[in-house]
C-alpha cells in the first residue's frame, strides 16, 4: 500500500509522515506550504477546499483532517501498532485524545495563530489571541493530568497518540505567550521520549535544530 502527502513543514502533515514512516510503507510528499501569503496547489484544494495541509491520498481516495487520518492509518497497518484495535481496553481512550488532540488543544493554536478566523473584526484578534493562549494553558493541562505517570499517553504502550502529542509540542512558541512544554512535565516526559525514535528523527530533523522548537 502506497500513499501521496500534502506536506509543508512545520505542520500537522509532519505527524502523518512519522506514522507513514512507522508503518514503512512508501509515500511521496507533494509539496504544499502553510504561508498564508502563497496560493495552495490547486490539486490540493481539489481535494480539501479548506487549504489546510495534511491531505493523504492513497489507491483513488484521498481525506483530510489530522486525527482521522492518524486513525485511518493505524487501522489500516494493524501490523505497525500504533492502534489498539476495536475491542481492546484502551480504544476509548485513544479515540478521547486523538479527537481532544484535534478539536480543543488544536482549536487553541488556532485562536492564536488564525485570529481573523475567530474574530469579526481586526481590532478583536488581539482578544481572540489571549483567549487562545489561555485556552492552550488549560487545554495541555488537562493532557498533562490525564497522562499521570503513565510511561505513555494509553499507559505501558506506545501508540500515534504519542507522535500527535509530540508534534503538537512543537508548535508551542513561549516567544509569542504561549507556555513552555516544560509547565507539563508528564508530556514534557513523553515528548522527550518521541523524540529518540528514528522515524521522528528522521522527518523532524531540521525541525528541531533550528531556534523555533518551543522547548
Ligand atoms: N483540522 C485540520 C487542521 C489542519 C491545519 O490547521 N493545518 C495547518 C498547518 S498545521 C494549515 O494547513 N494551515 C494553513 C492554512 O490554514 O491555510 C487537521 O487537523 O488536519
Amino acid at each position: 500500500m502506497s500513499y501521496k502527502l500534502f506536506y509543508a513543514p512545520g505542520s500537522a502533515a509532519m505527524g502523518t509522515r512519522v506514522m507513514l514512516e512507522e508503518i514503512g510503507a512508501p509515500y511521496e510528499l507533494l509539496e504544499s506550504t502553510i504561508d498564508m501569503d502563497k496560493p495552495r496547489p490547486p490539486e490540493q484544494l481539489a481535494l480539501n477546499p479548506n487549504g489546510w495541509v495534511p491531505v493523504l491520498i492513497w489507491d483513488d481516495k484521498a481525506m483530510y483532517e489530522c486525527a482521522a487520518i492518524t486513525m485511518f492509518l493505524g487501522d489500516r497497518h494493524p501490523e505497525a501498532n500504533l492502534a489498539p484495535a476495536v475491542n481492546d481496553p484502551d480504544r476509548g481512550l485513544y479515540l478521547q485524545t486523538l479527537v481532544y488532540f484535534s478539536n480543543s488543544v488544536q482549536n487553541a493554536f488556532q485562536l492564536d495563530y488564525y485570529p481573523d478566523r475567530f474574530a469579526d473584526t481586526q481590532n478583536d484578534e488581539a482578544s481572540a489571541q489571549r483567549r487562545g493562549i489561555r485556552r492552550l494553558c488549560e487545554t495541555w493541562k488537562v493532557i498533562d493530568n490525564q497522562i499521570g505517570t503513565n510511561r505513555w499517553v494509553l499507559g505501558e504502550r506506545f501508540s500515534s497518540v504519542d507522535i500527535y502529542l509530540f508534534m503538537l509540542t512543537t508548535w508551542l512558541r513561549p516567544s509569542r505567550g504561549q507556555p513552555k512544554v516544560s509547565e507539563f512535565p508528564n508530556v514534557k516526559r513523553i515528548a522527550d521520549a518521541v523524540l529518540s525514535r528514528e522515524s521522528v528523527g528522521k522527518v523532524y530533523k531540521e525541525w528541531i535544530t533550528g531556534d523555533t522548537y518551543g522547548y
